[in-house]
């Protein structure tokens, strides 16, 4: 993990940008697990203006260039069609602000990456589902991102993290971590292992279907949790989606499943007391009717069959990374306190289990609004 910049290097950082005013105050911001993000409020003559600076996770995504050309791009597509649309290009989809060297980011002497974007005002991200029609709202915004991209050219995209939601290859890295056990922590943890062990089988289904392209590869976002969408303050509407880091060709079922994970549980994804912790059928119900609504017919047979497959295994995906990285000793996602990482696993293991007991109820909801 890069280490942390001190405020007066973030200052110097914020320089590199062209920005209105000059910068007053900087602070660290939100809940992402990867990126180190910081609220940048500048002053031009009494005015402020806001933006998020984010130290982009270079461990993680190894090519930021390339990262940042995929954000720059497919975020000036988006404005042009949303003001086709008659909506608001400045406050429905992000804006990359320029180095003052005209780049879409700043390298700095520690050879850390640098971005900005104006701060969307007026808005909040949720943690937690607080009412059916913020999720139903989330689902049409995240079916419509998808139906926004249908024309995107996809080979225009570079692949930021390679292999990001093969499950088979996530598989492979869980066994390896289980097998190096590198902190000597797995003894604690064999009924988790044991777990995902016994589910290697379903690892393959939806790989598989794309191999044989019964599937089809779309323009995905693929870490489309909860907190990745921004809501307008005054309507309470879902009004733009934002990490767009993992933006690359993948399956639609990645992004249904990927929501489902964070927002149909009844629990929050680190919740220590798995008794809190179950699927929530009427909110997946209300997400399936805003997914199918937002991707306008787009979807074919296969796909709408398979969403519970995608909400299971996103949802396993998820699990077998935080136990890999609780075992290889908290190296990728942030942590907060001692296991995290192992709570965040057990609480993903706790809805797989749940969605395996009400897997019929799963299928014949989707079944009933197909
Ligand atoms: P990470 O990859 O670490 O999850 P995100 O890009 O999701 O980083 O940003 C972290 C948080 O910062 C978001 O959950 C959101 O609260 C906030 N955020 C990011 N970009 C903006 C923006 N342009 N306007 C308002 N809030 C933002
Ligand atoms: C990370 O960046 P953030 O916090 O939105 C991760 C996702 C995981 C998620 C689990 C690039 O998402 O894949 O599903 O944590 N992003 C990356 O909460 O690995
Ligand atoms: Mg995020």
């Amino acid at each position: 993990m890069p280490q942390s910049p001190s405020y007066e290097n973030l200052e110097i950082v914020a320089a590199s940008f062209c920005l209105e005013g000059e910068p007053k105050e900087i602070t660290p911001y939100g809940n992402g697990h990867i990126n180190d993000t910081f609220l940048l409020v500048c002053e031009d003559g009494g005015t402020e203006h806001t933006y998020i600076l984010q130290r982009m996770n270079h461990a993680i995504f190894k090519n930021p260039a390339a990262l940042m050309e995929n954000v720059a791009n497919v975020t000036a597509y988006l404005q042009k069609i949303i003001s086709e649309k008659g909506g608001n290009p400045d406050r429905e989809t992000l804006h990359v602000v320029k180095t003052k060297s005209g780049e879409n980011y700043h390298e700095d002497n520690c050879h850390n990456f640098w971005r900005v974007f104006p701060f969307i005002e007026h808005t909040f991200c949720l943690e937690k589902v607080e009412n059916a029609s913020d999720f139903y709202d989330c689902a049409l915004a995240f079916g419509g991102f998808q139906r926004q991209l249908a024309s995107y050219p996809a080979d225009t995209l570079h692949e930021t993290i390679p292999f990001f939601h093969h499950t088979p290859s996530r598989f492979r890295d869980f066994q390896q971590a289980v097998a190096a056990d590198a902190l000597g922590r797995a003894s604690r943890v064999q009924e988790e292992i044991d777990f995902a062990l016994a589910r290697e089988a379903d690892t393959h289904i939806l790989t598989d279907l794309l191999a044989k392209g019964e599937l089809p590869l779309r323009v995905t976002h693929n870490d489309t949790k909860l907190n990745n969408i921004l809501f307008d303050a005054s309507t309470r509407k879902a009004l733009c989606i934002i990490d767009l880091d993992t933006i690359m060709p993948g399956l639609s079922l990645y992004d249904f499943g990927d929501c489902i994970r964070t927002g149909a549980s009844t629990g929050a994804e680190d919740e220590p007391d798995l008794s809190k912790v179950e699927l929530d059928l009427s909110l997946f119900e209300t997400f399936t009717k805003g997914f199918l609504k937002g991707c306008a017919g787009s979807l074919t047979p296969l796909e709408i069959k398979l969403l519970p497959m995608g909400a299971k295994l996103m949802t396993f995906e998820c699990g077998i990374r935080f136990l890999a990285d609780f075992l290889s000793g908290d190296t990728y996602f942030k942590i907060h306190r001692e296991n995290q990482n192992l709570d965040r696993a057990r609480t993903q293991f706790k809805l797989v289990a749940d969605m395996e007991k009400k897997w019929k109820d799963m299928e014949e909801i989707v079944r009933r609004l197909s």
